[in-house]
């Protein structure tokens, strides 16, 4: 390798060898140090930015050694990798992530040394940071998720995904209305290294050259077109008390002629220069807002292209300094599929075998389906990604003709199997014969990958009944497999809830249980101990007047913390039915409005709490967004209904608000119509956190019942294998509104919470379109779910005893369980441990 250093200089690197700070005061003089140099600050000019800035890098320094040192470990050790393909990844902060993970917080917040010796509070410090919000919702953060279990685990892992200038739009309420604000998160990301000598030149456009080589063997070429540059950036990836530090590479777009073409500069031509430079960095300049929605822009194929061709080509280096036969490259490279999203990977590591390496069709098609594995996270029709075939042959000409080929012999070997079953043929042909013709990605992923998973039990088994059925008959069902998602609880317990953390540890003896998590049973053997229930109490009420606090901040609502706190907080789509929670709390008021002074003692106090995001172009979502904003303003300044009822919308819902919001909750709700969650993952964050939930029998939720048994969870609602008669019933009449409903929507239509023509279509979706999420039929349900929930919590005693012995059970939910089935069962991966780059022991 000629860029190491020959052997006789190696002893001055040697004896200069770098060392991270070891004790409070390395910290101090580390802290000081990048004020004073890398920051060009001093103690004169050192506001809060600065101070998160200085003690990210102090931190990063750490990371960094152990990055390179578990990057020269895989790399010598030549053992399998796995890389992680997604669109999305929302991390969050990162600051507390790696001080917690690395181990060493301790040091920067101690009382006599440390940031507050220094003159600043860590809480604060922390809050400076910009969220890293590279994704919509569920699927984005369920990657996130991974890649700290990948690292804890000591897999040896990649992430790769997009570098997007700007994440996710911020939400703004302007009188009632989600406004959206550009997310302009790179002024200052210590988090990032940019890898100018690791470039990819990306093709778009042009034409397929055929000829015949010598041995009468048919060549194809793709010419032409246009070339952008990918650009790496690097970013740690912790994991939680080892040393292993992972890699998520990140790519960015940039001109491949460099700044701009001086031809054209110097022949007057300026402008258009420059319009190429904004062409090409366009490609990762925005992520798509859209969360269970795909809506076929020429744009985002181009990112998913850009994305999975510059990934493809980094492995495939990586894979040939190793000099192995091609056949050895599934023992060395498991590539996951998170949702279809990066499914040109298939037909591109068929093109760089067949065209690029020379390989026969069968040779490399084996090599492909034994590389990919696909998790599906969603049977919402509206999410299904298809692709225009005029448009894929127009931007990507080459692997057009790929995916038919593959398509031709995948249905000649269906029509061997099945004779004459045609309309079996056409059912799974990855080509829709529409108008355009269309590539159906999600039947290109099955077929070109050997495992398919779903992400809850009953998702996996809907996607086998439903929309891959054909598949399982053609492939049979060993193709298809579950992995249930899981949460890390690094971030979702130690990091959001660290006196919950805390008072677990002192009743297991130790923070073991955020390494194997199924340790939580133990507090169950404390359930009745009253000062474990006192101190759980008070815990769960100071992260109540913390969001009280936040609550008053945001919104001028003051809402007493001893109140019940009813949280809803995830995207805003019809199918999660947060309409069905607002029409909920309008008929509470309405029930406060018609009760006598006397009757009204009887309601227990509550604060409806909501926040997610709509997407910009979502009608619907948009609505339900000012129906909760403007029941808001109308309930909490009736004095009839005083403490009783408050309702908050907490703007820009993101990671680090979940943080805050989650440990907060007393009753959250996972609420979507049976069958279309396909998981859901916040319903184990708000559990793990000592909330307790009311929820559908859908996604994880069954699953989740049956590990802390059903008198801990308020379910309610129909089934998922009723939801298709009763919409079918819809459909021809059979729909009497429920009469509770009914009053609801009369008190909208009079205008209670203002023009009712702003929420018109929310009633007319119900009423007269067929109310195809059911909001209807489970309403009624719905209700006398939440009066349960009222007595339930009015014995404060039953409560915390189903508090605690919910988490005790929640074991079964960590990603790091997630990850060692995908490794076991998808990608056949073994741990890697890594020694510290640093002499002394990493605490736990
Ligand atoms: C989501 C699903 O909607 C959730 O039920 C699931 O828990 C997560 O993925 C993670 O598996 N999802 C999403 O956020 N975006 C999509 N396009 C599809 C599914």
């Amino acid at each position: 390798v000629e860029a190491s250093i020959p052997e006789p200089q190696r002893e001055a690197w040697l004896k200069h060898q770098v060392s991270a700070f070891k004790d409070k005061d390395g910290f101090e003089s580390s802290f000081v140090r990048h004020i004073e140099t890398t920051l060009a600050r001093s103690m004169f000019n050192c506001d809060e930015t600065a101070a998160y800035a200085a003690c990210s890098l102090a931190f990063r320094d750490r990371l960094i050694l152990e990055w390179n040192r578990t990057q020269q470990r895989q790399t010598f050790a030549d053992s399998k990798r796995v890389y992680y393909l997604s669109l999305e990844f929302l991390m969050g902060r990162a600051l507390d992530n790696a001080m917690l993970n690395i181990g060493q917080k301790e040091l920067a917040k101690a009382s006599e040394a440390g940031l507050d010796n220094l003159g600043f509070r860590i809480e604060d410090v922390i809050q400076q940071e910009h969220d890293a919000a590279l994704g919509n919702g569920g699927l984005g953060r369920l990657a996130a998720c991974f890649l700290d279990s990948l690292a804890s685990l000591n897999y040896p892992a990649w992430g790769y995904g997009l570098r997007y200038r700007y994440g996710i739009f911020k939400q703004e309420i302007i009188d009632g209305y989600q406004v959206e604000v550009p997310d302009y998160w790179l002024d200052f990301n210590p988090w990032e290294f940019p890898r100018h000598d690791v470039t990819v030149d990306i093709q778009f456009y042009g034409y397929v050259h055929k000829s015949t080589d010598e041995n009468g063997k048919t060549v194809a070429r793709w010419e032409g077109g246009e070339t952008v540059k990918a650009v790496a950036y690097d970013v740690p990836i912790p994991g939680y008390a080892t040393p292993s530090t992972n890699n998520l590479r990140l790519w960015s777009s940039k001109a491949a002629s460099g700044e701009f073409d001086f031809q054209k500069f110097n022949s007057g031509d300026y402008e258009s220069s420059v319009a190429d430079q904004q062409r090409a960095e366009t490609i990762s300049a925005v992520l798509y807002p859209n969360d269970n929605l795909e809506r076929g822009k020429e744009l985002r194929l181009k990112q998913q292209y850009f994305w999975v061709a510059a990934s493809l080509y980094d492995i495939v280096r990586r894979f040939k300094k190793t000099r192995r036969a091609w056949k050895e490259f599934p023992d060395q490279v498991a590539i996951q599929l998170n949702d279809t999203h990066p499914t040109l990977a298939i037909v591109e590591l068929q093109r760089i075998l067949v065209d690029l390496e020379g390989l026969e069709w069968d040779e490399a098609w084996n090599i492909v389906t034994n590389t990919f594995g696909y998790t599906n996270h969603t049977v919402l029709p509206e999410a299904l990604e298809k692709w225009s075939v005029p448009l894929i042959q127009h931007l990507l000409p080459r692997h057009l003709q790929i995916v038919y080929d593959i398509n031709l012999f995948f249905l000649q070997s269906v029509e061997r199997a099945h004779p004459g079953d045609r309309d079996l043929l056409a059912r799974v042909s990855i080509i829709e014969e529409s108008q355009p013709k269309m590539v159906r990605m999600a039947y290109l992923a099955i077929v070109g990958s050997h495992k398919v998973n779903g992400v809850a039990e009953l998702h996996s088994d809907l996607i086998k009944t439903t929309i891959f059925k054909d598949f399982v008959t053609i492939f049979g069902p060993d193709k298809f497999t579950n992995v249930t998602n899981g949460i890390t609880p690094r971030r979702w317990l130690h990091q959001a809830n660290p006196r919950l953390s805390d008072l677990i540890a002192s009743k297991t003896g130790t923070h073991d249980f955020l390494k194997d998590l199924t340790l939580l049973n133990k507090i169950e053997l404390s359930v009745d101990d009253p000062a474990f229930r006192k101190e759980w109490a008070a815990i769960k009420l100071a992260n109540k007047a913390k969001l009280a606090e936040h609550i008053k901040n945001t919104t001028d609502v003051v809402v007493d913390p001893s109140a019940l706190f009813d949280v809803q907080v995830k995207r805003i789509h019809e199918y999660k039915r947060q309409q069905m929670n607002i029409f909920g709390v309008i008929h509470r008021y309405l029930r406060i409005k018609a009760a006598s002074p006397e009757e009204r003692k009887k309601f227990l106090p509550r604060v409806s709490i909501f926040g997610g995001k709509a997407a910009p172009g979502y009608w619907m979502a948009k609505q339900i967004i000012h129906l909760i904003n403007a029941v808001g303003s109308v309930v909490n300044n009736d004095k009839d209904v005083g403490n009783l009822l408050k309702v908050v919308f907490l703007e820009d819902y993101n990671v680090s608000k979940a943080e805050l919001i989650i440990p907060a909750s007393d009753i959250s709700e996972h609420i979507s119509t049976a069958g279309t969650e396909a998981s859901g993952t916040s319903n184990m964050k708000f559990v793990l956190n000592g909330g307790l939930i009311i929820g559908t029998c859908d996604g994880a939720n069954i699953e989740i019942t049956r590990e802390i048994g059903e008198n801990n969870i308020f379910l309610f609602g129909n089934l998922s294998e009723e939801v298709e008669d009763l919409r079918h019933g819809h459909n021809y009449g059979l729909h009497t509104l429920d009469p509770e409903l009914v009053q609801v929507f009369e008190a909208i239509e009079k205008g209670t919470f203002g023009d009712s023509k702003d929420f018109a279509g929310m009633i007319t979706a119900v009423r007269d379109h067929g109310d195809y999420y059911l909001v209807s039929d489970d309403f009624h349900s719905y209700l006398e779910t939440h009066d349960v929930i009222d007595e339930a919590y009015r014995n404060q005693e039953d409560w915390i005893t189903k508090c605690i012995t919910s988490v005790s059970r929640m074991g079964f939910f960590t990603s790091d369980r997630c990850i060692n089935e995908y490794a076991e069962g998808i990608w056949n991966i073994e741990p890697l441990p890594v020694e510290s780059a640093e002499p002394e022991k990493i605490e736990a």
